[in-house]
């Protein structure tokens, strides 16, 4: 199924007008602070974000999963539903393949599927999480770190295969998210787990290329549920210099204990230069996955807030790879995305309102209530017409969710690929 842009200039007739008024009146009240509203506009419609392969069907949890129908059953199938989330939104330009989950059987063919839908290959994900059918060695007690050497040179091998893959792509990164660790103590040696680890990335990053980068991904528990070995982002900053000046540690938003400040080390790395990038997704307890903003979209604006002041003075830091990681329950999939989309590009049309300048000078002056002021101040700004304008301009949807059930996508999907179709993934 494709959505075209005429259909799309249909179903904003509707809500044209309203954009107008809206957007005018936002446009000169910012444009009247000082504000270069074209340039957010700018940034708005060239931010783009990758979509999860593996977050395109009903996700579950271990207590069941309730399907949606219609969902994608092949590769062809996932890039044609990023391709109708990017011709609603116009910011979902790329998709993370995860491997062995979305091999492509003819390259050629992909790679021309994803051009005529003008999406690009972003970091292509490794999987030594689970035992792959005939697989020589096992998982169960890690991979990268497992006392067994048989099993790290599996897993190893397994990382520099999944390179190669996104190399016939047009991918630039590879990420690299371990489940090692142990689930009693007693169980593992911390330092041999670490130093296996440290060494076996050590061996995958001899393979990645000049103009790649190693994505390492930090999560404190879950499959383990004593120790992680790879469990905060100082681990994956310690493990990305240990590799070299093309390892980058990923945050997975979802990755962190209750209560961890992100933005501070969102901060820290973009100093460091050590971010890579992250996987965008909410959570109200542990890894859940959720929709992106729909718990804390506050901390979601304090983390961009940092990140647009380290994209203006960490030059030391390389350009973001910005990907979503969420898993659908009870949501449409692709609902549950554009919702997703809509709050990032929010968090960071906020960010960019805040006048860094005024902020420096009261944070020199400890003047904390005009700290607070001036942040709040973007915080509180209704941005959405200027989202709404980014899409406008690219022949996007004014309203992407309200287009989509106009567009009745989810039941065309149905008709094409039937009820018992199930994506490959979480
Ligand atoms: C681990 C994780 C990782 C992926 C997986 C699908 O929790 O965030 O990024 O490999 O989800
Ligand atoms: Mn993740």
């Amino acid at each position: 199924m494709k959505i075209t842009e005429n259909q799309i200039a249909q179903v904003n007739k509707t809500s044209l007008s309203f954009h107008k008024t809206s957007y005018d009146y936002i446009a000169n009240t910012l444009s009247e602070k000082g504000h270069d509203v074209k340039g957010i506009i700018d940034k708005l419609t060239n931010f783009q974000v990758a979509i999860p392969s593996w977050a395109l069907g009903a996700g579950g949890t271990r207590f069941g999963r309730f399907s949606f129908y219609g969902e994608p059953s092949n590769l062809e199938q996932k890039l044609e539903d990023v391709g109708l989330l990017h011709a609603l939104t116009q910011t979902a330009g790329a998709i993370s393949l995860h491997i062995p989950w979305d091999v492509p059987e003819d390259y050629n063919a992909i790679k021309e599927l994803a051009s005529s839908l003008d999406l690009k290959f972003d970091a292509v994900n490794s999987n030594t999480f689970q035992d792959q059918k005939n697989a020589k060695e096992s998982y169960k007690y890690g991979s990268l770190s497992n006392s067994s050497q048989g099993v790290r040179e599996q897993a190893i091998a397994h990382n520099i295969n999944v390179i190669k893959i996104g190399k016939k792509l047009g991918s630039k990164a590879l990420t690299v998210w371990l489940a090692d660790g142990s689930t009693f103590p007693g169980q593992s040696n911390f330092q041999s787990a670490l130093s296996n680890t440290e060494n076996s990335l050590k061996e995958i990053y001899k393979n990645i290329p000049d103009d790649w980068k190693l994505l390492i991904e930090y999560k404190p528990y879950e499959p383990n549920f004593y120790s992680t070995v790879i469990q905060d982002w100082g681990t994956s900053f310690m493990l990305a210099n240990a590799c070299g000046d093309k390892a980058f540690t990923l945050v997975d938003l979802g990755h962190h204990l209750p209560n961890t400040n992100i933005e501070q080390i969102v901060s820290t790395l973009m100093l460091k230069g050590k971010l890579g990038g992250f996987h965008f997704n909410d959570s109200k307890y542990g890894d859940d996955d959720l929709t992106v903003g729909s718990i804390k979209p506050y901390a979601l604006f304090l983390i961009f807030n940092e990140l647009v002041y380290g994209m203006e003075n960490n030059p030391q830091n390389p350009d973001l790879a910005w990907m979503i990681d969420a898993s659908h329950n009870i949501k449409d999939p692709l609902e549950d995305l554009i919702q997703s989309l809509e709050a990032i590009q929010e968090a960071y049309a906020k960010a960019l309102l805040v006048d860094q300048n005024s902020l420096r000078t009261a944070q020199q002056e400890h003047d904390v209530v005009r700290c607070q002021e001036i942040i709040q101040e973007a915080y509180r700004t209704d941005v959405r017409p200027l989202l709404e304008k980014a899409r406008l301009e690219r022949g996007g949807a004014l309203q992407p969710i309200a287009a989509y059930r106009a567009l009745k996508v989810r039941n065309q999907l149905l008709k094409e690929r039937g009820k018992h179709t199930q994506a490959t993934g979480l």
